[in-house]
């Protein structure tokens, strides 16, 4: 195993890891409680719940890896560091936000962090990663680029297309499917003819491995394995990760009692939280000492958004393609 073996986490790892959950979990909550004001202006899916696929991955990278992701960004876009004032700015509609105020929640990026850029539409950040990894391959470099995806997304055209290419021309790319169980309200045996993923993937001898329950060790082991390989020229890998949303699909609430849920399975995940387990390994006064700091980090955030202006009426048509 490389020295990214959980054998070798410390207090140090743990502390890492928990702030990194601890500030996902905590800015997501900040945003629900804040958007029933009226100064987010934009849709919101939160990945409450889902962080420990975002943190585990992203834990292994190098600064210069990119990654990219789906609306469903929040728990990507800060676990590989982009900046969090411009993320709120950019929720906020303002103009020091990531995208100038105009992408909103669904459309993050930060170029310094690596962080390519989330989308709207499913699965079409998958070519755009594709097209990066092109790039640093041609350019000879050994970073990678990680293409995050939901479940709903494999059931694309471009999802298949892209598995071809990527292997076919050996590119350094991490797939990541984060399969929650439901694309919006409708569960994955009504949408995929067959569950196995893998003989798909595998099908184009792409390597692949599942995770089942979410474990955040298990997840950045499998990723810290897949990265050294691709790192080596072993072309694409991809990594099934079961998760479990905890809020309604888009907005602030928890729709614990909407038909497609069951308490057995809400019950079961909330037990395999992340964040949970990562503060049982740490000291009260460790835990403590992050929260404030996250807090801090989040009520600043706030207030750099706040205080930032919206972007003027003339800047209405620039950066926008149709
Ligand atoms: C190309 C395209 N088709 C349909 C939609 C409408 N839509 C928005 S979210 C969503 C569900 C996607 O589910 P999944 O990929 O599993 O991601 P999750 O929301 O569970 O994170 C759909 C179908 C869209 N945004 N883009």
């Amino acid at each position: 195993m490389t020295s990214y073996s959980n054998e070798h986490l410390n207090q140090h790892d743990f502390r890492r890891l928990y702030r990194a959950t601890c500030l996902i979990r905590r800015t997501e909550q900040r945003i629900a409680e804040l958007y029933p004001t009226d100064c987010i202006k934009s849709p919101i899916h939160l990945s409450i719940g889902q962080e420990a696929v975002s943190v585990g991955v992203c834990d292994v990278l190098r600064n210069d890896d990119w990654v990219s992701g789906t609306y469903r960004g929040h728990a990507l876009y800060l676990s590989k560091g982009g900046d969090l004032k411009a993320m709120m700015a950019e929720l906020f509609g303002k103009i020091d936000g990531c995208a100038r105020g105009k992408g909103g929640s669904m459309h993050l990026i930060d170029i310094e962090a690596k962080v390519i850029g989330t989308s709207a539409v499913v699965a079409s950040n998958i070519p755009v990663a594709l097209g990066y990894a092109l790039t640093e391959k041609l350019r000879g470099r050994d970073n990678i680029i990680v293409c995050f995806m939901g479940d709903g997304a494999t059931e694309e055209g471009v999802f298949y297309e892209s598995l071809n290419f990527s292997a076919l021309h050996d590119l350094p790319i991490l797939f990541v499917c984060e399969n929650n169980g439901v694309a919006i309200h409708n569960p994955i045996d009504k949408r995929w003819a067959s569950r196995a993923l893998g003989q798909r993937v595998e099908g184009y001898g792409i390597g692949y491995q599942e995770t089942e329950d979410s474990d955040i060790f298990e997840i950045r082991e499998i990723a810290a394995a897949f990265a050294e390989k691709i790192r080596d020229g072993d072309g694409p890998k991809f990594m099934h990760c079961h998760t479990y949303r905890w809020h309604e699909h888009v907005g602030p609430l928890q729709d614990t009692d909407a038909p497609y849920r069951s308490i057995k399975t809400d019950t079961i995940w909330r037990e395999r939280d992340a964040l949970k387990h990562l503060e049982s390994r740490l000291s009260c006064e460790d835990v403590e000492d992050i929260q404030r700091t996250v807090e801090r980090q989040i009520a600043d955030a706030v207030a750099f958004a706040e205080a930032s202006p919206f972007p003027p009426e003339q800047e209405l048509f620039d950066h926008v393609l149709a």
